[in-house]
């Protein structure tokens, strides 16, 4: 009698490939209702952007004209990489014959690109940060796309898209794609969080890692600190306060994606606080902010600016920005609690003078 391979190793390592990105979202919905395969279509279009985007990164050293700077300045005020732009047309040929959404809103373009009328017309929007810490590219250090999923309300007819400009908790869906060791796709539709691992044998992103939580707190904090003499009083006391107690250490990539994926997985706090120079943050709300505090939230964590939950922030513009605190519930809060006793302290002094 041939020892046989226990049957669970077997099955679960076949049904573990057997579950892709848009198997998974079906089962999540656990429905095959034209919204359900619409998400589910829309999440392979963005897993298509991915692997198209890893495979130009894996090769970016040994082709012409693939880093290095294009010489242009963005909306944003910051120089472009190539690869910036490489990555923003990516998405744009990707959904653009998708008959999934109607705009496309990205950090790379000031105004979002409506789908020419030649094409087929959907409703949602996708926001993207097509390449999310892109001063990493050169280097080969790890960089990310960031993208969210809201559905057009009303009509938006002077094309200024001010539908988006709504709260975090409209949208219907968000995640990133982590281009490191491997390129990992992190989703949530409002059912958990979960987490794909390209296999470029397969060229599919497989389930990885199935309703991720973040853990109550993590010994990680991640911010720039060569920006401290920037900062609020408040930042600079919860900074030294971590610096003072045992069990705290220190991550910065450099890339919001890099970090972010670290504390969903161990736990702790990024923050990238308003400083002298950028007293709102540096980071852009509707594609940046928005979609990772949905996702930790989904995941059991907290995203807050300081003093409001990032989900409830409503933008005046597109690329509105925010300062961001994000991660454990409790090292979010000891956060805040800084911020809250520099307002009291602020306070007090008011009234004493009064
Ligand atoms: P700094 C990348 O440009 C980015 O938008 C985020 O990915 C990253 O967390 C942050 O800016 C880094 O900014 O000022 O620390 O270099």
């Amino acid at each position: 009698m041939v020892d046989a391979y226990p049957p669970l190793d077997h099955e679960y390592a076949l049904d573990r490939d057997c579950t892709t990105l848009s198997r998974h979202v079906l089962q999540q919905l656990q429905s095959f209702s034209p919204d359900a395969q619409d998400l589910s279509a829309l999440m392979n279009r963005i897993a298509l952007a991915g692997k198209l985007i890893a495979r130009r990164l894996s090769r970016a050293g040994l082709m012409e004209g693939v880093l290095g700077f294009t010489g242009d300045v963005n909306v944003q005020g910051e120089t472009v990489k190539k690869m910036d732009i490489y990555a923003n047309e990516v998405f744009i040929s990707v959904f653009k014959q998708s008959g999934m959404v109607c705009r496309l809103a990205s950090e790379e373009m000031e105004k979002p690109y409506y789908i020419p009328e030649n094409c087929p017309i959907g409703r949602y929007t996708l926001l993207y940060d097509p390449i999310d810490g892109s001063s990493n590219i050169d280097t080969n250090i790890n960089v990310g796309s960031i993208f969210a999923i809201r559905q057009q309300e009303g009509e938006d007819l002077e094309g200024t898209a001010s539908d988006l400009l709504q709260s975090g908790r409209k949208q219907l869906g968000a995640g990133y794609i982590l281009y490191g060791p491997s390129t990992m796709l992190v989703y949530s539709i409002g059912r958990g969080v979960h987490a794909f691992t390209l296999d470029p044998s397969l060229g599919e992103f497989i389930l990885s890692n199935e309703n991720i939580q973040v853990p109550e707190h993590g010994p990680i904090y991640s911010v720039n600190e060569g920006n401290f003499w920037q900062w609020d009083e408040s930042i600079r006391n919860y900074t030294r306060y971590v610096h003072r107690h045992e069990g705290y250490t220190a991550r910065y990539s450099g890339a919001l994606v890099g970090d972010f994926h670290r504390i969903l997985f161990q736990g702790g706090v990024f923050l990238y606080p308003g400083t002298l120079k950028k007293p709102e943050g540096k980071l852009r709300l509707l594609y940046e902010s928005a979609p990772l505090a949905y996702l930790i939230e989904q995941a059991g964590g907290r995203a807050s600016t300081g003093t409001q939950d990032i989900l409830d922030v409503i933008p005046d513009k597109i690329h509105a920005r925010t300062p961001l605190i994000i991660g454990s519930k409790e090292d979010v809060s000891l956060v805040e609690s800084f911020i809250q006793e520099e307002a009291r302290e602020k306070e007090e002094k008011l009234i004493a003078r009064s």
